[in-house]
């Protein structure tokens, strides 16, 4: 460990559900220890540079805290790369998610593992025009960047979101489950907000729910199944009509849960399973990052 250090860092994605991925490697590098993001940049769609017969990318700019050494950090890195369906075929051809460390404090390395700054950010406007939004102060960005900006056009990306994650008290305890990182995020995206449980009809609060046997059913033993298909229902018309690819929900719980839910014993032990609105966005070729 060493004393805190700001980093700059660079992702871009060209396969698949490019939003999905990049948000995925920014939770997960909030996530990483010694790591957190305290600037996220907007979101850029930008034409292939270097392999120019390829899909175009979503580029974004990430400001991080970091205590972690710089090689430990790319480890890290390279981690959440290989997590993310990242392989190496090509160089600089089509990627699920690429993330490069543009800065590492004012340092200076320069060996083949780890070069920074980044060896060719000065060439590219799709590191420099994200990275001059969260960091103005470095002018030697602006100074770079080539005149025509205008392949690299900015995007405000919608995502379906819980709203119990951006601090609204809509939990079934009345409160929030409020995650700092996406009300950060906000600023970059426009959020389609939902709590099915809450469009299905059900009040806040509310008595607790589980599944058991493909039926949603309270604490108190009554039957909330409809409640939670009307919510469900709901949220994935909002995601279709508003051409939605990407739902970030509260995990566990038996309209959101995703991969774990509550067993329906009301114990607090998790089954492997998804909540009725996941299941349905699911379907829909809507993808999930559960917080
Ligand atoms: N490495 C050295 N220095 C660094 C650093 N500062 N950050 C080493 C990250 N890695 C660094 O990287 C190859 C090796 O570089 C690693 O083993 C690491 O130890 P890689 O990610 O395996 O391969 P790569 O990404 O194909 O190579 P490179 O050179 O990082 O590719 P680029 O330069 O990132 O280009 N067009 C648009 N519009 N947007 C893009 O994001 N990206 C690329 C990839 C091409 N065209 C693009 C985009
Ligand atoms: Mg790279």
């Amino acid at each position: 460990m060493t004393k805190e250090r700001l980093a700059y860092l660079s992702l871009g994605s060209n396969i698949g559900n490019k939003l999905y991925y990049i948000v995925s490697a920014i939770q997960r590098i909030n996530i990483t220890n010694g790591v957190s993001v305290s600037k996220i940049s907007s979101f850029y769609k930008t034409d292939p540079w270097g392999v120019k017969e390829q899909a175009s990318f979503y580029n974004i700019a990430l400001e991080i805290k970091t205590t972690l050494l710089p090689f430990e950090l790319l480890r890290n890195l390279q981690r959440i790369e290989t997590e993310l369906s990242r392989t190496r075929e090509l160089r600089w051809g089509p990627r699920t998610i690429d993330i490069d460390i543009i800065f590492y404090g004012d340092l200076k390395i320069s060996i083949e593992e780890l070069t920074v700054p980044h060896p060719r950010y000065r060439d590219r406007n799709f590191v420099l025009k994200p990275m001059y939004e969260i960091y103005p102060h470095n002018e030697l960005l602006l100074k770079y960047m080539k005149r025509d900006t205008s392949k690299i056009k900015k995007i405000i990306p919608k995502i379906l979101v819980s709203s119990c994650l951006l601090g609204e008290n809509c939990n079934y305890k009345g409160g929030n489950n409020k995650s700092d990182l996406l009300v950060k995020l906000e600023d970059s995206v426009s959020y389609l907000r939902i709590c099915p449980e809450v469009m299905g009809g059900l009040g806040i609060p509310r008595i607790p729910a589980e599944i058991k046997n493909n039926r949603v059913i309270t604490k108190e033993n009554n039957d909330v199944t409809d409640e939670f298909n009307k919510g469900a229902s709901l949220a994935l018309e909002k995601a279709l009509k508003n051409n939605c690819s990407l739902a970030i929900i509260k995990g566990k719980s038996p309209s959101c849960g995703y991969g774990k839910i509550y067993s329906g014993d009301f114990t607090g032990n998790l089954v492997e399973g998804e909540g009725i609105t996941a299941k349905l966005l699911i379907k829909n070729k809507i993808d999930i990052i559960s917080v």
